[in-house]
Parts: C-alpha cells; sequence; structure tokens
C-alpha cells in the first residue's frame, strides 16, 4: 500500500514536471530591430521582431513621443519574424513599438519595446492626467476631511486628558 502511494506520488510529479515544461511554451522575444531601449538618431522605417519559434497574424503599432501613432504597413510573419514598416516620423524622443503574434500553439503573445531617437524635431507629450490634477481638484474635500479628522481626534482626546487632570 505505501509503495503505491509513493507510486502516484511520483506519476503525479512527473505529469506536472512535464506540464510546465518546454512542451507547453509558447513562443517569446528573442530579439528586435531596434533592440529594446536602444537610441537612435532618426526613427527607423521598418521593425522588425525575432522570436523563438515560428509565430502568425502578427500585428505592430508605433507610437510617436507625441503620443500620436506613426503609420505601419505591410505587417508580415515569416517563420520566426514579424517584420513591419513604419512611415516616416521626425519627432525627437522616446517611441513605442508594441506588438502582438499568435505562437504555434495558439497562444496570442504580446509585448512592448521602446526606443529613443537623438534628432529631429522636439514635440509635447500629450499629457495624461497627471497626479497633481487630483489633487487640485480635491484640494477644497481634503481640508475639509483633514479639519474634520482633527476634530474628530480632539473630541476623543478631550475627556482623556480631562480624565487625567481631574
Ligand atoms: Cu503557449
Amino acid at each position: 500500500m505505501p509503495r503505491f502511494v509513493l507510486m502516484a506520488a511520483v506519476a503525479a510529479l512527473a505529469i506536472l514536471t512535464v506540464g510546465s515544461g518546454p512542451a507547453a511554451a509558447h513562443a517569446t522575444l528573442v530579439g528586435s530591430d531596434p533592440a529594446d531601449g536602444s537610441s537612435l538618431t532618426t526613427a527607423p522605417r521598418a521593425v522588425s521582431m525575432t522570436f523563438s519559434e515560428n509565430v502568425g497574424s502578427g500585428f505592430v503599432a508605433v507610437t510617436a513621443p507625441s503620443g500620436t501613432r506613426v503609420k505601419t504597413s505591410n505587417v508580415r510573419t515569416v517563420d520566426r519574424v514579424l517584420t513591419a514598416d513604419v512611415a516616416d516620423s521626425d519627432e525627437r524622443g522616446r517611441y513605442t513599438i508594441a506588438y502582438r503574434v499568435v505562437s504555434a500553439d495558439g497562444h496570442p503573445v504580446a509585448g512592448e519595446l521602446t526606443f529613443t531617437t537623438t534628432s529631429g524635431r522636439d514635440v509635447k507629450k500629450a499629457a495624461a492626467v497627471p497626479e497633481e490634477a487630483f489633487v487640485d481638484r480635491h484640494r477644497g474635500h481634503l481640508v475639509l476631511g483633514l479639519a474634520v479628522a482633527v476634530l474628530a481626534v480632539g473630541l476623543i482626546l478631550a475627556p482623556l486628558r480631562r480624565g487625567r487632570d481631574g
């Protein structure tokens, strides 16, 4: 009986190990052009991502430093490589490349890369709602809340102090 339990445990462990092993792995990004985090003089006219296995159904979106989308075309996957042509962009700063492909096992794989250009036109990034805006908008409420809190603490402490004095 104990031997049977041991064998069952070993079998269960073996199944778990195989299940989480390379057989279940899907495509992962192994390289790109431009490389993630790289610094370039001007924006590239094409980007490519190389995966650990063959991929299909590729999608690529390039966003310029101003936050506007740079037009991509001729998005294609050939074996392990996803490539897209990219329209000309003269903005200087940080670009992002968002990509999505479908692995051979049917799982979608998505990610994001960035690169920076050192020449070109300076642009202002379309501001995401900054943290200060929230504080500014709710300053009145925050002050009122603080005042109520101070008053409440005072009301709680006052009897205690009086008790200690008397
Ligand atoms: Cu997978």
